[in-house]
């Protein structure tokens, strides 16, 4: 897979040579290339921000620059019309984090492992101006094939995208093939098919400062510690997570799950989950 990210903070993107990643780059299961967005400027100064139309705070990044960055790295010649992406080489998805996107998640990360060449656009300031996004979503549509998609970290502010890029590159990275020495890791996962949250995990030694891994986990016997860790992740979802089993399939839960969640409260209904309602007034009624 080949990965370009553009911003104007290249050294922010570091860590990438590091651990799994950097790891996955140097044998050649990933080509990252991080370019500096200030190389497309005109000017003596090298700007790439301008005061905002409308008025209000902060500056917003030119289309002009980043347009020219843009069709470079995504190989879109510019006399003017896109040309196709040539034989052979995987039509590009340009990302581009913003805190306006669509969440980002464990199923985004999944479809783009399976794509070729992905191309982030990290913005600064109070973002890229929103014709940037526009432009590539028509001509990539009507051309290279190149398709676009702003998305979202979450629900905070951060100063720019280089932090959620490295976010993105990590997420899909890990699930490159070869990637993960133990693919089995890959399998049981909070955020994994299940859906349901990761039980607790525990190593040596039994007993530290008083407290002790649970027996289960010591018996040997299989088919028990697998219940204790479905009972695990089911608890740990409903008082963590709600809004996990309220979305959640209720044909995947089988009879013991069913119990252990009625024995909460929840409604079980063929038609899904819902969570016990917390009445207000006196919390210990006679
Ligand atoms: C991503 C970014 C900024 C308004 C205020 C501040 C480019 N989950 C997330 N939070 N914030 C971002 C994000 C993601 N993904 C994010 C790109 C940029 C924030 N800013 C600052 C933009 N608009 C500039």
């Amino acid at each position: 897979m080949r990965i370009d990210v553009l911003t104007i903070f290249p050294e922010y993107l570091a860590p990438l040579d590091l651990s799994l990643v950097g790891k996955a780059r140097s044998v050649g299961l990933l080509d990252v290339r991080v370019h500096d967005l200030r190389s497309w400027t005109t000017d003596r100064h090298r700007t790439v921000d301008d005061t905002p139309f409308g008025g209000g705070a902060g500056m917003v990044m030119r289309p002009d620059v980043w347009g020219s960055a843009l069709d470079d790295v995504l190989g879109l010649g510019r006399a003017g019309d896109a040309e196709a992406a040539p034989d052979g080489v995987a039509p590009a998805h340009l990302l581009i984090p913003t805190p306006s996107g669509t969440p980002f998640d464990q199923r985004t990360a999944e479809a783009l492992a399976g794509e070729g060449h992905l191309v982030i656009a990290c913005g600064r300031y109070e973002g890229i101006d929103a014709r940037v996004a526009e432009h590539y979503r028509q001509v990539g549509a009507e051309h290279g094939g190149v398709s676009v998609t702003e998305f979202s970290l979450g629900d905070y502010v951060l100063n720019g995208g280089e932090v959620a890029a490295l976010v993105l590159i990590e997420a899909v990275a890990r699930l490159l093939p070869g990637v993960v020495g133990n693919p089995d890791s890959l399998v049981e996962e909070s955020h994994g098919s299940s859906g349901l949250l990761e039980y607790g995990v525990y190593t040596k030694p039994p007993t530290w400062r008083g407290r002790e891994v649970p027996d289960v986990l010591l018996s040997g016997h299989h088919a028990r510690i697998e219940r204790w860790r479905r009972d695990e992740s089911l608890r740990r979802t409903a008082e963590r997570r709600p809004e996990i089993l309220e979305r959640a399939d209720p044909a995947e839960l089988d009879a013991a799950d069913r119990d252990l969640l009625s024995s909460w409260g929840w409604d079980v209904g063929a038609d899904g989950l819902r969570r016990p309602r917390v009445t207000e007034g006196d919390p210990s009624p006679r």
